[in-house]
């Protein structure tokens, strides 16, 4: 259970939004070279070290989803004692995960709280989301040109030069793009979308 913070997570944590409730994101950024053992050490450790480390793999939810949050690391610092513990994978019994404002139903933007209520409370939130559940068709919807991968308005033999990279692997492209570029709306970007284009042109 006692853990080290490491330079790269505490470079990961630098990247994050969330902010500790108890204290200025100046103060709760652990210094690079700092672990919940050494601060305990230094008796300065206490609940203003609760913090993120990683977030959860999934932040961003469709309609219906139920929340996940696999893969998130939140650590804390023990006023009386020297140990830290990751609040996702091992809450304890003062570290609570409040996560009774999402709600799955509604598209929007919703906080998800880690609460340490020991002797000095200790909050840090993060926010995911749930959007309109999108399938190709509603991705075609939003889409004026089937077929105008390169979004200039037309559907030409340039289109095609740029689906074909695409589908070799050397070009990248964009959602809207790839809605366009999915002739058939099965949901990948493939040979067969390649060909449909070349009809569609040819016509
Ligand atoms: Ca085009
Ligand atoms: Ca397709």
């Amino acid at each position: 259970m006692k853990k080290k913070i490491t330079a790269a997570m505490t470079a990961l944590l630098m990247t994050l939004t969330a902010v500790p409730f108890a204290a200025s994101a100046a103060e709760a950024a652990p210094k690079e070279t700092t672990t919940c053992e050494d601060t305990a050490e230094n008796q300065s450790c206490n609940h203003t070290d609760f913090f993120i480390v990683k977030m959860p793999d999934k932040t961003e939810y469709s309609i219906g989803e139920e929340l996940d949050l696999t893969g998130g690391t939140a650590f804390a610092c023990g006023v009386e004692d020297d140990l830290c513990w990751d609040a996702f994978e091992q809450p304890m019994t003062f570290y609570k995960v409040d996560a009774s404002e999402f709600d799955n139903t509604k598209p929007g933007t919703y906080t998800i709280r880690l609460i340490c209520d020991a002797k000095i409370p200790a909050e840090v939130s993060f926010t995911v989301t749930v959007g309109q559940k999108s399938t190709g068709s509603d991705l075609l919807a939003s889409k004026s040109l089937l077929g105008d991968v390169n979004g200039d308005g037309i559907v030409d033999v340039m289109d095609l030069i740029l689906l074909n990279k695409y589908i070799v692997g050397s070009a990248n492209l964009s959602q809207e793009a790839l809605a366009a570029a999915d002739m058939n709306n099965d949901g990948s970007v493939n040979a067969t979308d390649s060909l449909l284009l070349l009809k569609q042109i040819l016509a």
